[in-house]
């Protein structure tokens, strides 16, 4: 089974990933995986964090001769701001003098019910582990699934159809995503350039006003055969694994999968994707039925039907709250004394909602490719690779 883990603290020395059950035979890209990291970092509305830190992932174990060797996958991203943070959160006691405890927490953040959970006088041991620095060590673990998923024709992008109030407003085409995802200069990754436009001004409008933003992205999974992931059991169905998976990332608060939000005030008529079917024009060599391929005109389903991709593109949306540090703190009660104070403050980004994309496309990359490998198994690439043929086969001749 692929299964994933990460470690370290927002402020501490690195991020740890760790990546195992990947197939060995893998090709490692360095370059697409530190691209994908430092897709992360962009967009506007990051705030200063994203000037000191450029990611890049260090291969510890698990890759030899730029292929995966099917051993666990082990990775550190140095954290280039540790050398500001070495005396403030030092592994050992250290001086206490030196400590910038947090002993007023942040609405909206872990602070609070972290610090009563683990009993802390100093919100900062909570903040360091929730602090959206973690997606960065998943982008990492989701490069080599991307890595993965290519071998076999599955594409995984993101874009940006909400940021407050201002939305894309139409259906964007793969094609656009992936030359969206491509740029080299990242502002609000949505494929529309006015509907950026306006996303962006919702933005100017946090910044101006001390205030954060929150928005929607969308992740879609292209190229996808149908028959990955099953209906049979609550725990292997594959949207309820899309939504915790994209669920557990910081600051989302709702995940919606084709047009599951607006479908439950419509009529099933309206719903549902009429099933259509194209027919090959080659005659099969063993003189049976021509080959079909089963078609939808639309994808309201967003590629899952009873938990199992249908062959169309899944589509994932993820609902971002705005950040819940605020330049100007709302009310806030200090640990000691009780006192009515300002929630603390630090630095913060604005907008992080084309940042969360890129790590929903982590998360979704490492969901569908654990259930790829769950349906075509495999020790080597080469040994998934004739288990995937050999399905393909079975499903052109249904
Ligand atoms: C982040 C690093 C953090 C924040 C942000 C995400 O850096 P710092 O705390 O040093 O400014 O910029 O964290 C949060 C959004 C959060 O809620 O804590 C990053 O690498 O993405």
């Amino acid at each position: 089974m692929l299964r994933f883990s990460t470690a370290g603290e927002s402020h501490g020395e690195a991020l740890v990933a760790l990546v195992s059950g990947l197939p060995a035979g893998i090709p490692v890209d360095q370059v697409r995986l530190d691209r994908e990291l430092w897709r992360r970092q962009q967009g506007y509305g990051r705030g200063g964090r994203m000037r000191i830190e450029r990611d890049t992932a260090h291969i510890l174990s698990g890759v030899r001769h730029g292929k995966t060797i099917g051993s666990p996958v082990a990775m550190t991203l140095a954290n280039n701001d540790w050398k500001n943070w070495e005396e403030i959160l030092p592994v050992e006691a250290g001086d206490a003098e030196k400590h910038k405890a947090v002993k007023s927490p942040r609405p909206g953040h872990a602070d609070l019910a972290g610090s009563l959970k683990y009993d802390f006088p100093d919100a900062r041991y909570v903040l360091e582990r929730a602090s959206a620095r973690e997606s960065a060590a998943r982008v990492a673990c989701g490069a080599l699934a991307k890595m993965l998923l290519t071998e076999f024709g599955v594409g995984v992008g993101s874009h940006v159809i909400r940021v407050g109030s201002s939305e894309l407003g139409r259906d964007a085409a793969w094609a656009e995503i992936a030359a969206s995802n491509a740029r080299e200069e990242i502002l609000l990754n949505c494929v529309d350039p006015e509907a950026e436009a306006r996303m962006k001004a919702e933005v100017d409008k946090a910044l101006r006003t001390g205030d954060t933003i929150g928005g929607v992205f969308e992740v879609v999974v292209h190229g996808l055969p149908p028959g990955v992931g099953t209906h049979v059991n609550w725990d292997e169905r594959m949207d309820g694994l899309l939504a915790q998976a994209v669920m557990s990332l910081q600051a989302v608060k709702a995940v919606e999968l084709g047009r599951g939000v607006t479908a439950a005030a419509a009529m099933g008529s309206t719903v549902h994707d009429a099933i259509s079917y194209e027919q090959g024009d080659a005659e099969p060599e063993d003189g049976g039925p021509k080959f079909t391929k089963f078609t939808r005109e639309t994808n309201n389903a967003g590629g899952i039907e009873g938990g199992i991709s249908n062959g169309e593109d899944v589509v994932v949306r993820g609902y971002l709250k705005p950040i819940s540090t605020l330049r100007r703190p709302l009310a806030s009660v200090s640990f000691e004394g009780r006192e009515v104070v300002k929630a603390a403050y630090e630095r913060s980004d604005v907008c992080v909602v084309p940042a969360a994309g890129v790590a929903a496309e982590a998360m979704v990359a490492l969901t569908i490719a654990r259930l790829m490998i769950d349906k075509f198994g495999g020790d080597s690439l080469g040994e998934m690779k004739r288990n995937f043929e050999a399905y393909r086969e079975q499903i052109r001749r249904f």
